[in-house]
């Protein structure tokens, strides 16, 4: 599955249409996310795992690459607090997908698999699947957001702009610069100049966002923008989150930002 979209291709048809928002449910189009092993409490260090089954309860061990990895995992807080997205491994004669795992705080977790089942899967292209998680002990809320569309990450400055159109998929532009200055230095990251991750607020239903242009090469930089084409199921409040990398180390800028209706439908 290759994301890559140019702007020409944008979509105008459906502008202003709700569609179904995906992600939240623990089972769909004939696979499933197993139960979530992780540590019991924050700050006890352990691993986290799982499993994707198909239909009949086996489990898959065959994954096709999307931005250069067989499964993305996405975990955040209900609240939007401490968003992460990492790339787990997976034993292929089991199926079990871990890695180190540490949880930061407590709370309710969700957690997303994104993945593109392998052959012999029916040609079901993305899938995306989550679960609840619960992280006992106590609860210290996060921030209660409003709209922003800048944010301050490793020392750099980031700035998206553009509309989220419900139905739509305008061009969303984000902007790194540090210390006032352009940013030209972005590495490519997951097959383009960032990874774009944007959830619901409310129930953090997951959004497809992809990247402008083709996928970069090795040794490319770009900088200081980076283009997404993003859908908004309905009208909203959203939160995004922007991987980057600069001089091998990955950074992320959160923003929220309110969808709104196109004046076009
Ligand atoms: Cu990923």
């Amino acid at each position: 599955m290759q994301h890559a979209e140019t702007s020409t291709e944008s979509s105008h048809e459906g502008h202003g249409h709700e569609m179904p928002v995906g992600g939240l449910a623990v089972a769909d189009r004939g696979f499933s996310l197993s139960v979530v092993e992780a540590p019991a409490a924050a700050g006890v260090p352990g691993q986290l795992g799982f499993r994707i089954e198909d239909a009949v309860g086996r489990p898959v061990r065959s994954f096709a690459k999307a931005h250069e990895r067989e499964l993305h995992l996405i975990v955040v807080r209900t609240d939007g607090e401490h968003f992460q997205h990492v790339h787990p491994v997976l034993d292929r004669a089991t199926g079990w997908w871990s890695l180190p795992w540490q949880w930061s705080a407590a709370g309710a977790y969700r957690v997303f698999v994104d993945f593109a089942p392998g052959e012999g899967a029916n040609d079901a292209g993305s899938v995306v699947l989550s679960r609840l998680v619960q992280v006992p002990g106590m609860l210290e809320p996060g921030l209660d957001r409003a709209p922003s569309s800048t944010s301050r990450a490793g020392g750099f400055d980031v700035t998206v702009t553009g509309d989220l159109l419900v139905g739509g998929s305008g061009p969303l532009t984000i902007t790194v610069e540090r210390e006032g200055s352009a940013v030209r230095s972005l590495e490519p990251y997951l097959g383009a100049f960032g990874h774009l991750v944007a959830l619901r607020e409310g129930d953090l239903g997951y959004l497809h966002v992809h990247p402008e242009g083709s996928e970069p090469s090795a040794g490319d930089l770009s900088g200081p923008d980076v283009v997404f084409h993003a859908q908004a199921p309905t009208a909203g409040r959203y939160w995004l989150f922007f991987d980057f990398q600069v001089d091998g180390a990955v950074h992320t800028a959160r923003f929220a930002l309110d969808a709104r209706r196109s004046e076009r439908s």
